[in-house]
Parts: C-alpha cells; sequence; structure tokens
C-alpha cells in the first residue's frame, strides 16, 4: 500500500509543479461541459466525401479551439464506461470487466466530487437506462448531484436505442440552463451506436459507394452528430452559456468496423500497421475556452486519463493530492516526457509506439517508428516496463480500493 501510495504521489507531484504554468487557473469560475461521443473516432474530423463536410460544425469549432488530433481513447472491454472512468477518475480499465459494474462502491477521486468540493454543481447527462453499465450506483460514489437519464427526457425524437441526439442535447442545455452556476455538466450521447443504422430521413450525406454498408451509416450517423453538436452550440449561445463555459468533446472508443478496406478507400491510402492502429485508437479532443482565446492544432500526445488533470489545471484546481494518473493537456509547454499508455500495456509519446509481446518476454516486444511505422531496436523504446507500471498501480489501487486506504493514512 505503501509503494502504490508513493507511486501515485510521484505522478501527483508532476501535476503540482504545472501549477506555476500561467494557464493553471486562467479559466477559474467557468462552467464546464464535457461531452463524450459514442464510438467517435478522429478520421472523420476535416474530411469530406463528394464534396460534402462529414463534420462542418466541428470543423468550423476547431478553428476556435485546442484541438488535439494525436489523442487516444484507452478504453478496454468496458467500453463507453470505461472512457467515462478515465476521463472522470483518471485511472486505467481493468483488463476485463467494467470498474463501474466490478468496484463501484470503491472510493475514487472523481472529477464531479472534486468540482462539487469546489462549488461546482455537478451533473450527469444520459438519455438511456439509467442502470446501464451500473451508471445510477457509480454516479452516486462519484458525487454527481443528479444523473439526467432516460426517464427526464421527453421521448420527442425516437431514434436507435433512445432519444436521437438533437434532442437530448437540447433538453440537456435546458437543464442547465436552470443549474446553479458554476456547474459541471457530463453529457454522453448515443446515437452513434453501433451499427450505426440511422433512417433514411437522417441521412444528409452522399456516401457515394459506401451507401448501404456499414461504414457508410457510421459516416452518415457521425454527420448527424455534428449538426447536433452544431444546434448545440447555437443554443448555449443564445442561452448565454457560451462564453462562461469551458465547451469540450472526445471520442468514446473505436466504431468496431473490422474491415480495413472501406477506411484506405475514404482516405485514400494504404495504410500500414502504425497508421491503422493510430485510426483505431485515436479519438478527437476539443477544447473551447471562453472568448476562444485558445486555438491551435496541438501534435502532442495525450489521452482520456488526461481529461480531469486538464479541466482542473484550467479551473485552477489543485490535483497534485489526487490518486489520479493523468496530467494537464492545456498547459504553456508540453510535459516533455508525456506517454499514453494503453491496456494493452501498448504506449506511445509521439515518436514511437511500443507493443508488449504476447508472451510477456521483453526480448519479443515490438518497437515501431510512430509515423512510417518502421520497426525500430527496442532500445528506442525504453519505457514498457514503467507502461506496464501504470497498469499495475491502477489495478492495485482498483482491486483493493486503496484510495481508501491512502486517506486513511493520509486524510
Ligand atoms: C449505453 C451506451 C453504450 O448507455 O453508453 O455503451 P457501449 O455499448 O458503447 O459501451
Amino acid at each position: 500500500i505503501a509503494e502504490a501510495k508513493e507511486w501515485f504521489e510521484q505522478r501527483g507531484a508532476v501535476r503540482g509543479a504545472l501549477e506555476s504554468d500561467p494557464l493553471f487557473g486562467a479559466y477559474k469560475g467557468s462552467n464546464v461541459i464535457l461531452i463524450q461521443l459514442e464510438a467517435f473516432q478522429n478520421f472523420v474530423i476535416g474530411r469530406s466525401i463528394n464534396g460534402q463536410e462529414v463534420t462542418p460544425n466541428m470543423n468550423k469549432l476547431v478553428q476556435e479551439s485546442l484541438y488535439f488530433d494525436r489523442f487516444y481513447h484507452q478504453t478496454s472491454g468496458g467500453r463507453t464506461s470505461d472512457a467515462d472512468l478515465a476521463a472522470n477518475i483518471s485511472l486505467q480499465p481493468l483488463q476485463s470487466g467494467s470498474v463501474f459494474i466490478r468496484y463501484a462502491q470503491n472510493q475514487f477521486d472523481s472529477l464531479p466530487r472534486t468540482l462539487k468540493d469546489n462549488g461546482y454543481t455537478p451533473n450527469a447527462y444520459h438519455a438511456y437506462n439509467g442502470g446501464f453499465w451500473n451508471r445510477n450506483t457509480m454516479y452516486n460514489g462519484m458525487g454527481y448531484d443528479y444523473f439526467y437519464n432516460k426517464k427526464d427526457f421527453a421521448m420527442d425524437e425516437p431514434l436507435g436505442w433512445s432519444l436521437g441526439d438533437t434532442s437530448f442535447f437540447s433538453q440537456s442545455v435546458s437543464y442547465m440552463e436552470k443549474q446553479k452556476q458554476p456547474f459541471y455538466s457530463f453529457l454522453i450521447s448515443l446515437s452513434s451506436h453501433h451499427p450505426f443504422e440511422i433512417p433514411e430521413s437522417y441521412q444528409t450525406l452522399d456516401v457515394g459507394e459506401f451507401q448501404g454498408t456499414i461504414f457508410g451509416n457510421y459516416l452518415e450517423a457521425a454527420h448527424y452528430v455534428d449538426q447536433s453538436l452544431g444546434k448545440m452550440i447555437e443554443q448555449l449561445k443564445a442561452a448565454g452559456l457560451w462564453d462562461t463555459s469551458i465547451f469540450m468533446f472526445y471520442g468514446d472508443h473505436d466504431n468496431s468496423i473490422n474491415d480495413w478496406a472501406p477506411f484506405e478507400t475514404f482516405l485514400g491510402k494504404k495504410l500500414n500497421e502504425v497508421e491503422r492502429y493510430n485510426i483505431l485508437k485515436q479519438v478527437p479532443l476539443v477544447v473551447h475556452v471562453p472568448g476562444g482565446q485558445l486555438t491551435g492544432t496541438h501534435p502532442e500526445v495525450g489521452g482520456q486519463l488526461d481529461l480531469a488533470p486538464t479541466i482542473l489545471h484550467l479551473l485552477g484546481i489543485s490535483s497534485k493530492d489526487k490518486y489520479m494518473l493523468g496530467t494537464p493537456l492545456v498547459t504553456e509547454k508540453p510535459l516533455a516526457d508525456k506517454r499514453v499508455v494503453i491496456r494493452s500495456g501498448a504506449y506511445t509519446d509521439g515518436n514511437v509506439w511500443y507493443f508488449p509481446s504476447g508472451d510477456g518476454l521483453e526480448e519479443n516486444s515490438r518497437c515501431l517508428d510512430a509515423t512510417t511505422g518502421e520497426p525500430l531496436d527496442t532500445g528506442a523504446c525504453p519505457a514498457g516496463s514503467d507502461a506496464r507500471l501504470e497498469l499495475v498501480m491502477s489495478d492495485l489501487v482498483i482491486e483493493h480500493d486503496l484510495i481508501r486506504e491512502f486517506r486513511k493514512r493520509n486524510p
């Protein structure tokens, strides 16, 4: 326990050292709207098909925001719930199963509770059954004031599993308008869920040769989500919430389409192993700050575990004493030795991709150039054991409810 505590505290010290960064607290007191988009991968951003942009509203927002185009999802078998865990608790998912289901009774240093302790009104919004992924129980423990779930939404736009994202976002904003400020609103969209079939009347993109395929349906669904988000932004502006809120969205996980042929046709090139892996793991992260003062595309690597530390950093709320794994991404100077660790034990620092061997032997692991995909000497990937240690420490904390123990030793 002492070893794990010390290891986490070292990670906390990295965040603590960044508190002298000029952006620490630059948006103190702002509302925070964080949107997790279902199966939303990064490769659609900025792309067109038959002369039509797939995500015109997001592309426009990217121009007025910070855009991280090498941002990775870090989910495992707990899929959407793992992304939520990463974003709001900053711990790694488990090798199997979902933390939301297996360890909902644990004590965690969650983003909603931390914000609540700092005067925020934290609420979660998702227009599906509250018990799915054990959210009712988990959200209660995470400190949300209220979880707006299916029963809180008028089913005025039935689509797919539940309510269409356009109505979901719109009704969520109506709830936000009544919240005591500052608020933290965490929203989970649903309309772009596998297998991405949306009614014909919703298919407003000409996907040409992909028409009637799962890949074509995915593009249509992404286009619909983009329209929904565009309308939400207009509504936030009309409600006077746009300039008082940090507005962020990211994708939760990949779209589970296992055939690379349509990706290659859509992107117009053959994809090497590293390009495929990047497409599979990269989800967009867009951060719009009040007044749109921070803009530009950030090529530094980051992952979902960095979301809570990033938000706390911008708000000037210290996370150095929180048992979290991530580090802030929006800083004046990016961290020099930043690494993103995937549940498989793979990691990237932006220069290399390290893939551990299936047999666990270090000499059988692989190291590839992160851009060209060329194999490199394993010496170019020296941090495989550090990546593994991050997973071991995260597992220890989750499987033995260690944050509760840490706090007893150091309240
Ligand atoms: C359901 C939704 C889907 O509430 O979050 O979860 P997924 O199947 O993508 O993990």
